[in-house]
């Protein structure tokens, strides 16, 4: 019974070193800046933000360094289940080895889910907003996660 508990107790310490390699940060205290972005450092990272107003732009970058193309995908949700009309304002890829390409899958209530293909070196760069005046409350927080993976809608 002792062995097994500490198999368990193994098995948890790899877990955790494995999803410790994501970041979950709380975005740059404004303002940030398209030359002052957040910086995903590698796939799995995601940033908790906020708009402080209705010009509040967040901005976000990732290079692909690992030495190679990737598909990647951009999750946007709000982690308390609002539903206020914030997104993904605009998503670009510059400077790879080849010509990149991003792509909306669904949009819903506040969510989003985009497909990038980023080749080695391409630098993603994004930015986040609230679309609409009155529906912007700096209380609200929202995700924005680099993710290996689909997302269903
Ligand atoms: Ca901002």
């Amino acid at each position: 019974m002792k062995r097994k508990v500490v198999t368990v107790l193994a098995a948890f310490a790899v877990f955790m070193s494995l999803t410790s390699s994501a970041f979950a940060r709380p975005a740059l205290p404004e303002p940030d800046s398209a030359s002052n972005p957040n910086i995903f450092y590698g796939v799995g990272d995601y940033f908790t933000g906020t708009f402080a107003n209705f010009d509040d732009i967040d901005y976000f970058q990732w290079t692909n360094d690992t030495g190679s193309a990737r598909t990647v995908f951009l999750y946007f949700w709000q982690p308390n289940y609002t539903t206020l009309n914030y997104g993904i304002n605009s998503v670009g890829i510059s400077g790879g080895s080849a010509p990149g390409a991003s792509t909306r899958l669904w949009s819903a209530n506040g969510r989003e889910n985009w497909q990038l293909y980023v080749p080695a070196g391409a630098k993603v760069t994004v930015t986040t907003r609230s679309y609409t005046y009155s529906g912007t409350d700096p209380s609200v927080p929202y995700e924005l996660l680099l993710n290996s993976g689909y997302t269903p809608q």
